[in-house]
């Protein structure tokens, strides 16, 4: 038996989760009075996403709320991990709350409550409400302020109930895919702004945890998550490009948040496109707020090596070549293919990765509890008829179960390590709308059959499942 399938226990109280995010499953984006996002506009931008696809229908969850629960409950999920559409709350971002809106939140909650499942809820997963980017969006001061005011709304009328609060999902990927390369809504290509929109998501998320802190009356933990990045470094000066990565990657997130400054030597590798000027007196204070656990988005590994400017430039951002760096200031950086095997997104699989981010930020950060968040893997399923089952299908998604398999071993091996590791979350619930891939990958454990919505849990699914009820690897 390889050591990948020898049984192992999983530590008392580990948390073991499943994630999701609005806009990717909810559907109904002009009901219940939920104004515009940038995603909305963004995919109805012809040559955005793949094959035009957008968030309009996605998975019906609005509507299918009820089954959805029921098939968590029947999973056997500790916790679900799910964001809040800020235009559900706010449709153009400010002003009062929406009725409607909290009313769909207070369902989910509450039905999550009813079935022993502690809701973990994201304030922000990138549907910034349009209005908001008109006025500027992230790159400009005032979004944050908003996301204050947001916050303060959350905080007043969800604060008795939700397990965690988490204010930001990957803010590299709103700052860098939606400023810088494009890739992401509202897909802007400037370099400078995507640096702005670093600090105010950053200052977005202290604003949000002071104003969450204020008006919770319940006990929630406090959070972010980041989807944080392994490099490895391949030949020449290889030392220098990891620097510089794992600067604009990484260090520029964890560093305010956890420490209370930026490092000197991003500000110094920018130093061209901006005075970072952005930063005022007292920001530092607002964004180094006690964390309770921080969030960890997990998929691969990525190298990189010196590019000296004689061969044309590899650059691999992990989503679409669309021709425009999200890597501000690392100009003499390449990004080399990393080998396989890899998911069907073209991402490699690396789960010793995963080991060693864990016991990176333990080493640098001892005192922070540490989540996995997401965790997951877009492979084609295989769909069979089979009269056995409710739905008369099955799905046999043997990669995507050895993948989590896999990874969770490897947390786990952090865990025994030292690393304050709580708990695991597997992305996704269920397929869904994958940004600028639109339905074309799936993530789910829950196949979604498009368009009549039809829930059909995969072996993945049952996988999990058992995993939930034995506590004991497979
Ligand atoms: C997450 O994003 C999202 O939170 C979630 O909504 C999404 O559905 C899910 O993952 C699957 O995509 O180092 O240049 O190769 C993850 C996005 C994926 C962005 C890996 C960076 C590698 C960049 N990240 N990608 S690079």
């Amino acid at each position: 038996m390889s050591e990948a399938h020898k049984s192992r226990a999983l530590p008392a109280g580990f948390v073991l989760g499943s994630a999701t995010a609005s806009y990717q499953i909810e559907g109904a984006a002009t009901e219940g009075g939920r104004g515009p996002s940038i995603w909305d506009t963004f995919s109805h931008t012809p040559g955005k996403t793949l094959g035009g696809d957008t968030g309009d229908v996605a998975c019906n969850h609005y509507h299918r709320l009820e089954e959805d629960l029921d098939l968590m409950a029947e999973l056997g999920l500790d916790a679900y991990r799910f964001s809040i559409a800020w235009p559900r709350i706010q449709p153009t971002g400010t002003g009062p709350a929406n009725k409607n809106g909290l009313d769909f939140y207070d369902r989910l909650i509450d039905g999550l409550l009813e079935r022993n499942i502690s809701p973990v809820a994201t304030l922000y997963h990138w549907d910034l409400p349009q209005t908001l980017e008109d006025a500027g969006g992230w790159p400009a001061r005032s979004t944050a302020e908003a996301f204050g005011d947001y916050a303060e709304i959350l905080g007043k009328h969800f604060g008795d109930r939700v397990d965690t609060w988490t204010s930001l999902n990957e803010p590299w990927c709103s700052a860098y895919l939606g400023y810088a390369s494009g890739a992401h809504a509202p897909g802007r290509t400037e370099p400078a702004a995507s640096l702005a929109a670093v600090h105010h998501l950053n200052l977005a998320h202290g604003l949000a945890l002071q104003a969450l802190r204020a008006t919770s009356t319940g006990d929630p933990k406090y959070s972010i998550t980041l989807n944080l990045h392994v490099f490895r470094g391949e030949g020449e000066n290889s030392a220098e490009a990891v620097r510089k990565v794992d600067g604009v990657a990484n260090r520029v997130f964890l560093q305010p948040l956890l420490d209370g400054s930026y490092p000197v030597d991003v500000i110094a590798d920018t130093a061209t496109l901006t005075d970072w000027s952005f930063v005022q007196p007292g920001d530092a204070e607002i964004i180094k707020q006690p964390l309770d656990v921080l969030g960890v988005n997990y998929y691969s590994t990525a190298k990189v090596a010196h590019w000296d400017g004689t061969t044309p430039r590899q650059m691999n951002d992990g989503h679409k070549d669309v021709g425009h760096s999200p890597w501000p200031g690392c100009h003499d950086v390449e990004f080399l293919p990393s080998e396989g095997p890899y998911t069907e997104m073209g991402w490699n699989i690396e789960p010793a990765g995963l080991t060693e981010l864990l016991l990176r930020l333990h080493r640098e950060y001892p005192d922070v509890p540490l989540m996995i968040t997401e965790n997951g893997a877009a492979f084609a399923d295989e769909v069979v008829k089979d009269s056995e089952t409710p739905t008369g299908y099955a799905v046999h998604d043997e990669k995507r179960i050895d993948y989590v398999n896999r990874h969770i071993r490897a947390a786990l091996d952090a865990r025994d390590q030292g690393a304050d590791l709580r708990g695991y979350f597997v992305w996704s619930l269920m397929d869904n709308f994958e940004w600028g891939y639109g339905y074309s990958k799936r993530f789910g454990i829950i196949r979604v059959d498009y368009p009549t919505g039809t829930r059909i849990p995969k072996d993945s699914y049952h996988w999990y499942r058992e995993l939930t009820h034995t506590r004991e690897l497979g």
